[in-house]
Formats: structure tokens, C-alpha cells, sequence
């Protein structure tokens, strides 16, 4: 996904109202990890804490950038779903990077990233291998960072068995989100998806491992949640194995204070190496992870943006722009520049203004299309929460379900390749995105030709660019007001 202020309009002079103008016209890709609360149904002191964060909030995935530097190689567990590999650069799962970093090196990089992506917001630390067992890399990252950029986000993705011990340096270095993937609180299931640990000096296996591991997770998020830290839980969906127990996650976590709860499908193919991908192990089918967020609402709130992102990401969610920043395109020194980020917020705060007062025009829209229908619409987009990305040019479409009640973010759907390719359009893309679309009833971009107009018509899916660069939601609830009476395209209730 682009990024929703392009490189090159930041890298020119940076007035306020150019920007506010590649705002409109271009985009960022929104997706990521977070509540939809916004700032309407959230505490001020929760929201002025997630506004700016891509994962935690939905909204903020819209703005927002985080990056990964990926210090952290080693880890203390095994999961059946992992193999750490640091070589591959064309895969997008967790855990993949192509290069380690010394804190020395990370802190140039973020420097780097930082004076040419004004979007960015959140240092991350996501491993390859476990943030918190790798605790020296992590801790001297985080305070070389946060010297030199103190209005940065730190944040840190762990699996948790190290977790209680360094909750209290967390503390002390002003590290205000943290996530721990947990997939089980039974350590039946456990078993089936942690071959081993490895926790006071020695390996343990079988239940005994799992027992450990979890034990030590609710600990950690327990010290974490009565220090007010705002911690996210991570889950992989296993189908047969853990899909049926993670409502009770949920409800566990919740009760623990976890603030939220992002349910991942598990990335499982033989060509990763991973112990589930050479077992055949399959993921979840979209329809089989919606039933499964669905089923733990209620609980804690549901994170549906996540892009699972590799080790070393970098920009907004869904778009990954790592490869413009490896260690030999860095300079060999690089002073920090705070003008473009701060230049950025400034219009970016009129714009999320603007963006809430169309989202409440769009729930008046809908009130008045008194309809049962409930529609998947796909939009495509490079960010600002607009739908302002042409068909051909898009590799993922955010999905959104329309009805009379509102617009609601439900996730996004991969495509392995743009329709568009050197100006022409892949039949063969065209079939795999189709595929992609699987439920979807309406296409909304910027852009579309006849062509692919006409077989996503014959495959049954809409597909219009009436609604160009509006924002969604504007766009979405337009759309169903004026089709809600038509015969239905791929209702799903
Ligand atoms: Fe990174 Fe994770 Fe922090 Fe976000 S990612 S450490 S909370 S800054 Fe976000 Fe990426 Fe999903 Fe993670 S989209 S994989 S949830
Ligand atoms: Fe891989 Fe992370 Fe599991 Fe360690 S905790 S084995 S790095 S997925």
C-alpha cells in the first residue's frame, strides 16, 4: 500500500496546504491492529494515548506509520506457526526479516525513517525472534531512541515468557503499549502449538512447557495492566486446534485488563519451513476468522486491521517500504529533523476533524435507508481514510460491511499482484483478486475500466468509481442508500 502523503511531497518545501492537498488525492493504506473507538467513545486520557497509534487505534491506521527494527533475533520459545528466517525478503509474515540490526545501526535507521516518513509515529520492536528475551538490544534501542526522538511511540510485541521480568524497566522507559501473542489458556492446546521452551536455564516440553508459558503470560499481563500500560493480545487462529478456545482467551485477558484482542490467521505454507506448514496444518479461510472474531464480541475490543507485518516493517499498515531503508542506502551518520513530522500533525489534525464530522454525516445517510441488507464493500485506497487508490493499482482492498445500523471496518483481503501491470491489465489477476473478493458484493475506487468492470459484473461483484475520493465512509454509505432497494449482490445476512 502507498502512503497516503507521498515521499515526494514531503521531501518538497512542506506547506501545510500542500499537504493537505496530496491528502486528498493521495493516500495511505489503511488497515492495522486497534480499536475502532474513537475519540467520541473513548476516555480523553485513552484516546490522547491511542490517537497516533496505527495498531491500537483504526482510525489512527488511517495517519499513521510505525516501523520495526529487527534487534531482537533470539528467542526463548518454539511455535509449531515459526521458522526465522533472515534472508527472505519478498515474505510478509512475523518473525521474517531480511537483516538484523545493532541497536547502533536501528537507531540510524529509525533517524532515517524518521526524517523522510512524516507519518511515522511508533518504534516498534517485533522480534525476529523475542523482544524480551533479547532484552540487552531491545532496552539499549528503546533508550537510544527515545533520546533522540522523544516524541516517539515505543512499543513492543513479546510472547511473554520473559515479560514479568522487565516490566518494571518498561515502566521506566515510558513504554506505554505492549502486546503478547497468547493462543491458548489451556495448556492441552498449548502442547499442540509449542514444541518447547526453554525458561530457568533448561528446556521443558510437552504440558509442562505450556503450562510454564502460560502461567508466566498472565503474570505478565496482569504486572503490565496494574501499571496501566495499554496491552494488546495477540492470538494466531489455528483451525483444530484453538479456533473453538479463543473466546475463552478473550474472556480470560479481559478479565486480566487486556485493552485488545487481535485475532490473526494463522500463515501456514510448506514453502516457510514451519512445522504446521509441513504438516499441512491449513489457516483459516476469511469466513472461518470473522466467525471467530465475531463469536468474542462482547469481550474485549477486537482489533480487525492487523497486517501482520514482518520484523523490519516500515510505513503504514499494509504498505511495507523496508526495502528503501536497508542498512546500505542509510548514510553513515544522519541527524534527526523533527519539521516534516511536525508539519504533518498539523494538517493532519484538521483533517481527522474533518473525517469525523463526514463519518457522522454518513450514519445520518444510513439512518435513512431503511434496509435489512448487510453488504461487504471493498475499498481501495492509499490512506487518508479516502477512497483514492484505481483499481488496477491496488494490492489489497479494505473490506468494510454496510447496513442500515452503519459502515464497519471488517477487515482487507491480499491480492499477490496489482490488475495493472506496465499499463495493462492480467486476466490472471483478475481471477485471483475475484477469488480474493470471495462475499464481497461492491468494488468502490478511484478508477476502473470497462474491462474488469465487466467481469467482476459477470462474477457478480460492483464495481464503480462514482465515489472517488470521498472519504469511505461517505462513499460506502452513499452507495447503499442509493442501491439498498435494488435486488442484492452477495448479501450476507
Ligand atoms: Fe509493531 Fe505490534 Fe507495536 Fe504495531 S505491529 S509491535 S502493535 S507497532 Fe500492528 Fe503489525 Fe499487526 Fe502487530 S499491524 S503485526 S498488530
Ligand atoms: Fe517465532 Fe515469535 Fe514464536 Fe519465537 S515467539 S518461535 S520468534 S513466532
Amino acid at each position: 500500500m502507498a502512503s497516503f502523503v507521498s515521499l515526494e511531497t514531503l521531501t518538497a518545501p512542506t506547506s501545510a496546504d500542500a499537504m493537505r492537498e496530496a491528502l486528498k488525492s493521495s493516500g495511505c493504506k489503511s488497515s492495522s491492529c486497534g480499536a475502532s473507538g474513537g475519540p467520541g467513545d473513548l476516555p480523553p486520557e485513552v484516546w490522547n494515548r491511542i490517537k497516533d497509534h496505527p495498531c491500537y487505534s483504526e482510525e489512527a491506521h488511517h495517519y499513521f506509520a510505525r516501523m520495526h527494527v529487527a534487534v531482537a533475533p533470539a528467542c526463548n520459545i518454539q511455535c509449531n506457526y515459526c521458522n526465522r528466517k533472515y534472508d527472505c525478503a519478498n515474505e510478509s509474515r512475523p518473525g521474517v526479516v531480511s537483516e538484523k540490526l545493532t541497536p547502533e545501526q536501528a537507531l540510524r535507521k529509525v533517524i532515517a525513517v524518521a526524517n523522510e516518513v512524516p507519518q511515522l509515529s511508533v518504534l516498534g520492536i517485533a522480534g525476529p525472534g523475542d523482544a524480551c528475551y533479547d532484552w540487552r538490544k531491545t532496552k539499549a534501542t528503546f533508550q537510544a531512541v527515545a533520546k533522540e526522538i522523544p516524541d516517539i511511540k515505543l512499543c513492543i510485541s513479546t510472547n511473554g515468557l520473559a515479560l514479568p521480568d522487565h516490566v518494571d524497566e518498561l515502566v521506566e522507559m515510558n513504554v506505554d503499549h505492549v502486546t503478547i501473542t497468547i493462543n491458548m489458556v489451556d495448556p492441552m492446546i498449548g502442547a499442540k502449538i509449542y514444541p518447547w521452551i526453554y525458561f530457568g536455564n533448561r528446556r521443558h516440553t510437552g504440558l509442562v512447557a505450556s503450562q510454564i508459558l502460560h502461567e508466566r503470560q498472565m503474570l505478565g499481563l496482569e504486572m503490565l495492566t496494574e501499571r496501566g500500560i495499554l496491552v494488546k493480545v495477540n492470538s494466531v487462529l489455528i483451525p483444530g486446534i484453538n479456533d473453538h478456545h479463543l473466546a475463552e482467551v478473550n474472556a480470560a485477558v479481559k478479565a486480566r485488563g487486556a485493552f485488545l484482542h487481535n485475532i490473526m490467521p494463522l500463515i501456514s505454507d510448506p514453502a516457510h519451513g514451519t512445522c504446521f506448514g509441513l504438516t499441512g496444518q491449513r489457516g483459516p479461510t476469511h469466513a472461518e476468522l470473522m466467525a471467530v472474531q465475531d463469536a468474542c464480541s462482547g469481550g474485549v475490543n477486537l482489533m480487525r486491521h492487523c497486517r501482520q507485518c514482518r520484523a523490519d516493517a516500515v510505513g503504514l499498515l499494509g504498505e511495507d517500504r523496508g526495502q528503501e531503508f536497508t542498512l546500505d542506502q542509510l548514510p553513515e551518520t544522519v541527524t534527526y529533523d523533527p519539521a516534516k513530522r511536525a508539519a504533518y500533525r498539523e494538517v493532519i489534525a484538521a483533517e481527522r476533524d474533518d473525517h469525523v464530522a463526514a463519518k457522522a454525516d454518513a450514519g445520518r445517510t444510513l439512518d435513512a435507508a431503511a434496509s435489512d441488507a448487510r453488504v461487504l464493500v471493498a475499498v481501495t485506497t492509499r490512506g487518508g481514510a479516502r477512497v483514492n487508490q484505481h483499481f488496477g493499482h491496488a494490492k489489497e482492498f479494505q473490506v468494510y460491511e454496510a447496513s442500515s445500523a452503519g459502515v464497519r471496518f471488517v477487515g482487507h483481503r491480499k491480492v499477490e499482484n496489482a490488475y495493472c501491470q506496465d499499463g495493462f491489465g492480467e486476466d490472471a489477476t483478475l481471477d485471483s483478486t475475484i477469488r480474493a473478493l470471495d462475499g464481497v458484493g461492491v468494488v468502490l475506487c478511484a478508477k476502473i475500466g470497462e474491462c474488469p468492470q465487466e467481469q467482476l459484473s459477470a462474477a457478480g461483484i460492483v464495481a464503480t468509481d462514482a465515489y472517488a475520493y470521498d472519504y469511505i465512509e461517505t462513499a460506502v454509505s452513499a452507495w447503499y442508500a442509493a442501491e439498498y432497494g435494488r435486488p442484492a449482490t452477495a448479501m450476507i445476512a
